[in-house]
């Protein structure tokens, strides 16, 4: 049974038995329901973190948490030693809703990388006829794909990666948003693949020019290279779009999904490709105890019918529209840089009198509205797609007040 605390005491317990691994706003929260969280005190806020745009379909989506009851109480974990009832019912839904051929299921976005990365070097070695242990991926400075050793060691962040090393050789870093970076690149004959984040999520939600996803991906096909989107962070709806590559109308060779797919209710992640590339792990060749598993299976379709249902894609682009105008006419020179797509956005804050993105962030919190800085001097906005207008505006609102206290 979980005793009453307070705030207080519950982040002592984290401070005292956690890692200290994390650097969480000072709020403990108990409750969430489509736009909303509330504190273990009771306060009600707007979350726009969405957990880093898992929870698109809002806090305990009623029809997805009814999915992940149901399968809980009646089977939840069989191993891929066996057939399950629900998996092959998901792996049909799944590559329908998306467009390929086969799906490859995991937990976490890190597994699901892991996973594309893999897949990618045994096509380069059955298919494309690189010679074995040389296949390289080209991936862009700025990423963020996750937490392993091999994801780390295509970082160039230092918190990402220092001091973990030795680390996965294989990688070929260029700048983000850069064509002729890329074009240099892909004159290596030992390329098999071009990782990429549509928009880069961690690094402040960059969104590249125009033409830039399109044109990578038609240089990829030239050079026989696959072309692989992480859309860990963009993809289900976030960016208006159901994929953000949808908006240059690039279907990747490798499409990497997780966050969103479960509508944070279970981590879920999922690897899509078409059979030409999927068909050469082999079985016994690759997996996950839990990896598609019958609550994950139940609770995605649950979690992309509702994207469906509720025309989520449509609203995060309108609504981002509002967003982004709304937050530009704030007279404030704290305010440098609104920048997004759909209702994946940031704010590049200018320091004022000592007053940086983590001082607004409190004040946000104190005032009602979560989001979490990023680099010091970047908040991202992203809250739930359920999000009405009018909501939406009222955290606005809140957001303008948080803003203009120290302008
Ligand atoms: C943390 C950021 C977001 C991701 C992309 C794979 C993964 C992620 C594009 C791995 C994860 C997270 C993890 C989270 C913070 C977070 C994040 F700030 F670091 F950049 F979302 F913006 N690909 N992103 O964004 O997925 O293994 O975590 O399920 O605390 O590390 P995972």
């Amino acid at each position: 049974m979980m005793q009453k605390l307070s705030s207080q005491e519950l982040m002592q317990l984290e401070e005292k038995y956690g890692a200290h691994n994390y650097h969480p706003l000072p709020v403990v929260l108990a409750k969430g329901e489509g736009p909303f969280m509330w504190d273990v005190e009771g306060k009600r806020y707007y979350d726009f973190l969405s957990a880093y745009s898992a929870v698109n379909q809002g806090h305990c989506h009623p029809k997805i948490v009814e999915a992940l009851v149901d399968q809980a109480r009646t089977l939840t974990l069989t191993s891929r030693a066996f057939y399950n009832n629900v998996l092959g019912v998901y792996e049909k839904y799944v590559t329908e809703y998306f467009g390929y051929d086969k799906v490859l299921p995991m937990n976490t976005g890190a597994e699901a990388d892991e996973t594309a990365l893999k897949l990618c070097r045994k096509w380069a070695y059955l298919k494309k006829g690189i010679p074995e242990g040389q296949a390289k991926i080209i991936v862009c400075e700025g990423n963020f794909h996750g937490r392993t050793i091999t994801i780390i060691s295509m970082s160039t962040d230092p918190d990402a990666y220092s001091e973990y090393g030795p680390y996965t050789p294989g990688f070929i870093k260029i700048p983000y948003n850069d064509l002729n970076a890329l074009a240099r690149a892909l004159e290596d004959p030992m390329v098999a693949g071009f990782l990429v984040e549509p928009i880069q999520g961690e690094a402040g939600v960059y969104v590249p020019d125009e033409g830039y996803l399109a044109k990578a991906y038609e240089m990829c096909k030239a050079k026989n290279v696959l072309f692989i989107a992480d859309e860990v962070q963009t993809g289900i709806a976030r960016t208006g779009k159901l994929l953000a590559c949808d908006h240059e109308n690039v279907r990747p060779d490798i499409l990497i999904l997780g966050k969103a797919l479960s509508g944070g209710v279970f981590p879920v992640s999922a690897v899509l490709a078409d059979d030409e590339i999927m068909l050469t792990i082999k079985p016994g060749q690759h997996g996950s105890t839990f990896g598609g598993n019958p609550i994950a299976a139940r609770v995605a379709i649950a979690a992309l019918e509702v994207v469906k249902e509720e025309k989520l894609a449509e609203k995060a682009a309108y609504l981002g529209e509002i967003f982004r105008s709304e937050m530009r006419n704030i007279k404030s020179d704290m305010i440098e840089l609104v920048r997004g797509k759909g209702l994946l956005n940031a704010v590049v804050i200018r320091p004022k009198n000592g007053k940086e993105a983590w001082d607004v962030c409190l004040k946000m919190a104190e005032n009602g509205v979560l989001a979490k800085p990023t680099h010091q001097h970047i908040i991202r906005f992203a809250p739930p797609l359920v999000i009405s207008e009018e909501q939406l505006r009222e955290a606005i609102e809140l957001i303008k007040k948080s803003i203009l206290f120290f302008s």
